[in-house]
């Protein structure tokens, strides 16, 4: 069941935000930056109110989420907050054993190898994310007309951690159990789609202004596995909330789908349910819009929104490198129907949060009506 909040009401008042306006493929006034994992270790006054909480249990205290998630907006002045969890937290509150080890991230208690271990894997309850809404609600009405942004792990990138047990690089796990157990694979991302379906449901509810999926790892599949085994999952996770969310509803919340090294199959990222899609450092915007242009979907859509793309590794390379890497960013940006800057992915946590706030500005500097600034 769903438990509108007035908050929701509250989420109204970002329709006219340039992060909403350009995932809607309008022209805002400025252009919208926001930086994945902008809250977190680069941060002192995160570290500061972390010290002796441990991750998951940090997520579970609406105050402290509240106050993690506001950090970088007010420090940076970006043009949204990202609500402040894990893709991990909906597992925990379902009941599955799971913990964010320091210097290494989630580890599970028993990795999920067989049908048999999926079969007994705990369904979410609806009651369980109450704190979740908790945590949105007091954030939305802190941030005004700033938009926060929910999200949720795609189910193959929960599924990587779930078979691996804990961070692996090639996911061998996952990807060899899609082929020699199809049932338990379907089983496993069929779980983590609802969970993940549930997650974004009861953040867009309480008031979140927009959604992103991260399929942080889906880059270790080509592009026909994909397409054969995993888009229909994170559709599905994606279909909890295309009542209200997504392409389909004009005032609803735009939905933005991400994944690092998935340029070969940005148009299934976008025919998956996104409103828009995130594109990492690999190829060049003006490159993911032409793909996804050439590609018009079962639902007539060619060219999206898009989001990103500034090499994280340049964040380190000196304020000159940095400058001329940002405009060239947003002048291969301009080509697409809308434009969020963001980062190609997460923030380092040993980046100097000053060089941040410096991009920040730069960003909001830069004339909107030039496309070659
Ligand atoms: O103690 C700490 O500070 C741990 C570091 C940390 C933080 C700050 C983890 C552990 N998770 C988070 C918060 C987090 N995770 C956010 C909200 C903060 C923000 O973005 O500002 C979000 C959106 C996530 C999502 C997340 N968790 C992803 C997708 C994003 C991405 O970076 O690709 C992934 C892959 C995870 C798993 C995870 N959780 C934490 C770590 C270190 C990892 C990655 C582990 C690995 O390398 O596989």
């Amino acid at each position: 069941s769903d438990h509108p909040l007035r908050t929701r009401e509250a989420a109204r008042s970002t329709v006219s935000s340039p992060l909403v306006a350009a995932l809607r493929g309008q022209r805002p006034q400025r252009h919208p930056v926001w930086f994945m994992r902008q809250a977190g270790r680069s941060l002192p006054e995160y570290r500061a109110v972390r010290e002796g909480i441990g991750m998951l249990d940090s997520c579970l205290r609406p105050d402290l989420v509240r106050e993690i998630t506001m950090q970088p907006v007010r420090r940076h002045d970006v043009d949204a907050a990202i609500f402040f969890s894990d893709i991990v937290v909906p597992l925990r509150l379902a009941g599955v054993g799971v913990e964010i080890v320091p210097g290494v991230g989630p580890v599970l208690d028993s990795p999920v190898r067989s049908a048999a271990d999926v079969a007994a894997l705990p369904e979410l309850q609806d009651s369980s994310l109450d704190v979740i809404r908790e945590a949105v609600s007091a954030t939305v009405e802190e941030l005004g007309p700033r938009p926060l942004i929910g999200f949720a792990g795609a189910p193959f990138t929960l599924a990587a951690y779930m078979v691996e047990g804990r961070p692996s690089r090639d996911h061998l796990g996952p990807r060899t159990m899609m082929y020699a157990d199809p049932a338990a694979w379907e089983a496993l991302a069929g779980w983590a789609a609802r969970v993940s379906g549930q997650f974004l449901r009861a953040q867009i509810l309480a008031g979140a202004s927009a959604a992103q999926l991260f399929d942080s790892w889906a880059g270790s599949l080509s592009a026909t596995d994909y397409r054969q085994h995993v888009q229909e999952h994170s559709a599905a996770a994606f279909d909890a909330v295309a009542d209200l969310a997504g392409p389909r509803v004009a005032d609803g919340a735009p939905l933005l789908h991400f994944g690092t090294g998935t340029g070969e199959f940005l148009p299934l990222m976008r025919d998956a349910g996104a409103s828009a899609v995130g594109v990492d450092h690999r190829i060049s915007l003006a490159e993911a819009h032409r793909r996804l242009s050439a590609a018009a979907g079962p639902d007539g859509r060619s060219a999206v929104p898009l989001q990103g793309n500034i090499d994280p590794a340049l964040l380190s390379a000196g304020w000159d490198v940095l400058e001329a890497h940002v405009r060239a960013v947003v002048a291969s940006g301009a080509l697409a129907p809308g434009h969020v800057v963001n980062l190609a992915h997460g923030v380092p946590p040993t980046t100097d949060p000053d060089t941040l706030t410096r991009v920040v500005e730069l960003i909001h500097s830069l004339d909107v009506d030039r496309e070659q600034q």
